[in-house]
């Protein structure tokens, strides 16, 4: 009798995974035969840093973008990455070319590396780096067309003076958490504040808002992370003829506001029609933020580094 199909726990059957091909170290291997050492400090101490990237119809969007980010969290976090940006953004392409994907996500981690029992950086000489190529769905289809309902977490964003939100940490306990809040609540996606109570963002994607025919978003010093997919909605907004700009915002402006939208790498662009149980304008998509969420698809599918 044949062997019944495995699945993980991501609903793949066994014979993908054994097919899947991940970049370690320089090196294009196996999924099976991707390890990581458990004395890795990625591991031990969440001492490492990461990037979420798309890619589209034979393009990657925005690839020197994320890869310069990734560049600037390792600085921050004093881990000397050994390749060059160079050299990151091509396994990047030649681990997409090796999984043969049209469309999907990839994830870029990078670790302290091996080193003892004990927090000291200094002795792991050597970071690691992985590449992940694979499909990624962080709300369910229909949701992109009714919108989301939100609810704001107790969880707060960090202040800078532990943990910059620009960092891209493999610490993420701090969405995680919040996330499990909003997920017990009922609620696919949580609102965090920072500690003075201000919006800073949700738990992996930035968060706007539409008052009076403008486009209204927090500033990155509120205590999000400077989102990549952000940043294409101000470049749309000055295609568009739409004016943007930052203020900060308490709940209050998202209670009131005519529309509000999340944008991330996962989530693309994704309407918010509920917080905390007030509906934001009528409930439904706004006309601005479906004007955006369309010009964002067809940019990301028209733009990028072939591979
Ligand atoms: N805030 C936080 C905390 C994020 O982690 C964003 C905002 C949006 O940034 P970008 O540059 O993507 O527009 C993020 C990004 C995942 C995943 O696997 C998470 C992100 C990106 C890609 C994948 O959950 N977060």
């Amino acid at each position: 009798m044949p062997e019944p199909e495995r699945q993980d726990a991501r609903g793949i059957n066994k014979r993908e995974i054994m097919n899947r091909k991940i970049w370690l170290d320089g090196k294009i291997v196996d999924e099976s035969d991707a390890k990581i050492s458990v004395f890795d400090h990625g591991l031990l101490y969440g001492d490492g840093i990461f990037e979420g990237i798309r890619f589209y119809n034979g393009r990657v969007f925005r690839l020197t973008e994320h890869i310069e980010r990734l560049y600037l969290s390792a600085k921050a976090l004093l881990l000397k990455m050994p390749w060059t940006l160079e050299e990151v953004c091509e396994a990047t392409l030649q681990t997409i070319r090796a999984n043969g994907l049209n469309d999907g996500y990839i994830r870029l981690v990078v670790t302290r590396g091996i080193g003892d029992l004990g927090l000291n950086p200094y002795l792991c000489p050597t970071p690691s780096m992985f590449i992940i190529v694979s499909g990624i769905t962080l709300y369910p289809a229909e949701l992109y067309e009714q919108g989301l309902e939100v609810v704001t977490c107790s969880t707060r964003r960090p202040t800078p003076a532990s943990l910059s939100p620009q960092v891209k940490s493999l610490n993420y306990l701090n969405n995680v958490m919040a996330k499990v809040e909003a997920l017990k609540a009922g609620a696919k996606e949580g609102l965090m504040l920072n500690e003075q109570g201000y919006v800073a963002e949700c738990t992996g994607d930035n968060v706007f808002i539409v008052k009076k025919g403008e486009v209204i978003t927090p500033p990155v010093s509120d205590g999000s992370l400077d989102g990549i997919t952000r940043q294409v909605i101000f470049e749309l907004c000055a295609e568009l003829g739409i004016t943007i700009r930052e203020m900060s915002m308490a709940r209050y402006d998202i209670y009131t506001a005519d529309e509000s939208f999340l944008t991330g790498t996962a989530a693309e662009t994704i309407p918010m029609v509920k917080l905390d149980e007030r509906e934001i304008g009528v409930g439904k998509p706004g006309p601005i933020s479906l004007k955006l969420i369309e010009a964002y698809r067809q940019k990301v599918r028209s733009e990028g580094t072939l591979f």
